[in-house]
């Protein structure tokens, strides 16, 4: 696979950083979005060299802001082969009686609307051109319900489905659609979703071998080489340290 024009929102860190790298390696023409321009200034520089990059500082939340970016793209990006709709967080590990309303509409806002806006905004182009591939970042979190979970897990959920509807609107042409399910991966997620406290974060991971980022971008790229008439719908994977829980009983004392 060589110089595709690929689009990764959340590039700055984790998955998107390690899914740049690796597209970059294999000499694609890589369009890079998140908020923070730092990390993607110095990724840029990193890569340069390797790769032609275009970088965006983007919010996914901003409606006019994505669809400015996507019309804006100077020409050498325009054609857009790869979305990689990654930009995405959990915030927060309460019980929905007690978790807040804020991070609630944030996770919505980012998971499910940004994710939406990329895709309106970049999706048309691709039927016109009669290629492309979209490749959405879901979650265990939006098959397997866990204790806190709960609107984490729901627009992971609404990623699957999402995609899946895609692929039902796009049969007939050559656009591909696939939704890729990671189970647990050391990056910045859990430090994000424990707003900076390092030390919950880092006992997420304590005493397993939990995926890594490069394990991701290694999937993304094995999606996106397969055989153009080859279309993986959904593909899950946990580190070996991860597996389902059994069904949650309560007993009361009483006996
Ligand atoms: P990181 O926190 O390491 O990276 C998240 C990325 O998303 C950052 O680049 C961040 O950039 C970007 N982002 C967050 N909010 C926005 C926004 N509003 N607009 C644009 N970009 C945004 O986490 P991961 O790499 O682990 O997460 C990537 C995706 O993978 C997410 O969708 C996450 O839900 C999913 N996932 C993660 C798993 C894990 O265990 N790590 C497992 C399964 C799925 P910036 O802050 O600069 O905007
Ligand atoms: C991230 C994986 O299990 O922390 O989507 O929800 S989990």
């Amino acid at each position: 696979m060589n110089e595709q024009t690929i689009f990764i929102t959340g590039a700055s860190a984790g998955f998107g950083a390690a899914c740049a790298r690796s597209f970059a390696r294999q000499g694609n023409r890589l369009i890079l979005t998140a908020r923070r321009i730092e990390p993607l200034l110095a990724l840029q520089q990193e890569l340069a060299g390797r790769a032609e990059i275009h970088i965006i500082p983007l919010d996914v939340r901003d409606r006019e802001g994505v669809q400015g970016a996507v019309a804006g793209l100077p020409e050498r990006f325009r054609e857009v082969d790869v979305l990689l709709n990654n930009a995405g967080l959990a915030l927060g590990l309460e019980g929905a009686q007690e978790a807040h309303l804020d991070d609630w509409e944030t996770m919505v806002d980012t998971n499910i609307k940004g994710l939406m806006y990329c895709t309106h905004a970049i999706l048309p182009g691709m039927v016109a051109r009669n290629r492309g591939h979209i490749v959405n970042i879901g979650s265990t979190a939006g098959a397997w319900p866990y204790p806190g979970g709960n609107v984490y897990g729901g627009t992971k959920a609404f990623v699957t489905q999402f995609s899946r509807n895609l692929r039902c609107d796009l049969l007939g042409t050559r656009v591909r659609v696939t939704c890729i399910q990671p189970g647990m991966a050391e990056t910045d997620f859990s430090k994000v979703r424990f707003k900076g406290d390092e030390d919950q974060a880092a006992r997420v991971y304590q005493g397993t071998e939990p995926l890594t980022a490069e394990d991701i971008a290694e999937t993304v790229a094995w999606v996106v080489n397969r055989p153009a008439h080859v279309n993986i719908n959904t593909l899950e994977l946990m580190s070996i340290d991860q597996t389902w829980g059994p069904l949650a009983v309560h007993r009361s004392a009483k006996g």
